[in-house]
């Protein structure tokens, strides 16, 4: 008796870990232990001493850090899915980084109500654009390690956008700056026939899903 109780329990318990597992996968996603590489173009290299990150656009007051600068801001160690348009979903990646909350924390955002988007902007032309709300609630950050290590330039190193939220392909990788801007303006892959906004949860992959 004892022991069919407790066997079941285990049964039953472990059900509902591989469902909850299979729950963290979005429609149409597979899951994946590798971390594949997708760039649309040349991996760039870049001297630490030479690297500057900037906010800019329709706003009075930009600013512009160095790299020692940008590491002395208070960072965050995350831990999350990522999901890419090409269909595999990478659960439970680790990363540390800035929140971009506490980048826009150095800008006039309230007197710059009209601001709504925001340009990320990278390396070799690369853009992407996202809604300002998306990125306010420490949903989305500027991240330079992975997994215990500095990123490595083809991920995206010395630093890229992390916006787990949406398909990976908003996460720009070396990333230089961010534009602020009122009205909306599609990126490289948004202007490509990609969706604008790109929820993986309502399977947002082209325009028009
Ligand atoms: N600068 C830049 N960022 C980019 C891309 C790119 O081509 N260039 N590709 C995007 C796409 S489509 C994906 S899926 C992810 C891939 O990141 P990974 O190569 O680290 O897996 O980066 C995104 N960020
Ligand atoms: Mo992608």
């Amino acid at each position: 008796m004892a022991e069919n109780f407790i066997s079941r329990g285990f049964v039953s318990k472990r059900r509902v870990d591989d469902a909850a597992h299979k729950e963290r996968i979005p429609p149409g996603q597979y899951e994946t232990r590798d971390f594949p590489v997708l760039s649309a173009g040349p991996t760039p290299q870049t001297q630490l001493d030479r690297w500057t990150f900037s906010i800019n656009g329709e706003i009075a007051e930009g600013l512009k850090l160095t790299w020692n600068e940008f590491l002395q801001l208070p960072s965050e160690s995350i831990t999350v899915d990522i999901h890419c348009v090409t269909k595999w979903t990478k659960l439970d990646t680790k990363w540390k980084g800035v929140a971009v909350e506490t980048l826009l924390e150095k800008i006039d955002l309230e007197g710059n109500a009209e601001i709504k988007h925001l340009i990320a902007y990278a390396k070799g032309g690369y853009t992407t654009n996202i809604p300002l709300t998306d990125v306010l609630n420490k949903n989305a950050w500027v991240v330079y390690e992975y997994d215990g290590k500095p990123l490595t330039p083809e991920h995206g190193g010395p630093a890229r956008l992390l916006v787990p939220h949406l398909y990976f392909w908003k996460s720009a990788k070396w990333i230089e700056s961010f534009k602020l801007v009122k009205e909306d303006r599609p990126g490289f892959w948004e202007s490509a026939g990609y969706h604008n906004y790109g929820d993986p949860w309502k399977e947002q992959r082209y325009a028009g899903d």
